[in-house]
């Protein structure tokens, strides 16, 4: 399964590595997580600071890029505003004497969109872009986003199989983390089966501490007696927890008919069903702040 993609940008000096990350900040980009590497020998300490995008392509061309001696292409919404803060940044710089800046105008492309470009520091340029028709590219649609940031959520996983769930639970924390939330933000609390689950989901949702509750346990056809009947009323209770409280569930419990099925789901063949229980929670906790800021505000 394929998450994600990293362009490495390798920068000139420490002081242009500093100016970057204060210009990528000053735009509003949402922090990765950094690193610092101490030195192996001398001098050869290293670090990065990754900046994330809701979304990313990667994109060959054959013949003429669309905006020829650009590093990066970065699209935007409210390209004005973009506009004015890389300008405010760059007037601060070179009031300084840091940098000796460049910026275009906002300029009309040939493929329907705006386009301003700017270098932040020498020899490193980038254009900031959106469509000229304003649905164009976006979803017109409520929709949550994949940002956990602020947020809080409650895991329940079960002991049953662990080989599996902890698998799941690794991939839940893996979407949790890259998606911006904090490890002290997030609850793991273990059961011991699946059958367990909804009660403490249930329990953990009244407490209105969480965004989003996660499920995660493994029920498997061949060594379970009784299958259907716990399948059934694991996933009833799970929805029904969610719709007394209110607080979004998601279902991260396998229903698998071997161990090797199961696998797969858990991270070998078939993604990892806890990464996307996770990522599911999170977009449904957005939504749910959406939803009830629409309403706060179409009764203001
Ligand atoms: C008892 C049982 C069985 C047979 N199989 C599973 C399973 O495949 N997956 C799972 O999560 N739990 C299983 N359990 C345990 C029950 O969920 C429950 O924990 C016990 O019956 C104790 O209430």
């Amino acid at each position: 399964m394929i998450k994600g993609i990293t362009f490495i940008r390798p920068v000139h000096s420490p002081a242009h590595f500093d100016e970057l990350v204060s210009f990528f900040s000053a735009l509003g980009f949402e922090p990765g997580r950094g690193w610092d590497e101490p030195p192996r020998s001398p001098g050869s300490a290293s670090r990065g600071r990754p900046f994330l995008a809701p979304l990313g392509n990667l994109e060959f061309v054959d013949g003429i890029p669309p905006t020829p001696g650009t590093d990066l292409l970065i699209e935007v919404t409210a390209l004005d505003t973009i506009h004015q803060v890389a300008q405010r940044w760059l007037e601060t710089k070179s009031a300084t004497g840091a940098v000796g800046p460049h910026i275009t105008a906002i300029e009309d492309t040939h493929w329907k969109s705006r386009l301003f470009t700017v270098q932040p520091v020498p020899g490193f340029s980038v254009a900031f872009w959106e469509w000229q028709n304003p649905f164009r590219g976006k979803v017109i649609a409520l929709e949550g986003d994949l940002s956990a940031q602020d947020m809080s959520f409650a895991i329940v996983v079960a002991r049953w199989n662990a080989v599996i769930t902890e698998r799941l639970l690794q991939g839940a924390l893996d979407a949790l983390l890259r998606s911006g939330a904090q490890r002290k933000h997030i609850e793991i609390v273990r059961v011991p089966g699946s059958w367990e689950i909804p009660a403490t989901a249930r329990q953990l949702a009244e407490t209105h501490k969480f965004d989003a509750i996660i499920t995660l346990g493994c029920l498997i056809r061949g060594e379970t007696a009784h299958y259907e009947a716990i399948y059934n009323e694991v996933a009833r209770g799970i929805g029904q927890s969610q719709q007394d409280t209110g607080i979004p569930h998601s279902f991260g419990v396998l229903t698998c008919e071997t161990l090797e099925q199961a696998l797969d789901r858990a991270g070998l063949k078939s993604g990892n069903k806890g990464f996307e229980a996770a990522a599911a929670a999170i977009e449904m906790a957005s939504l749910h702040r959406k939803i009830a800021q629409e309403s706060s505000e179409s009764r203001a």
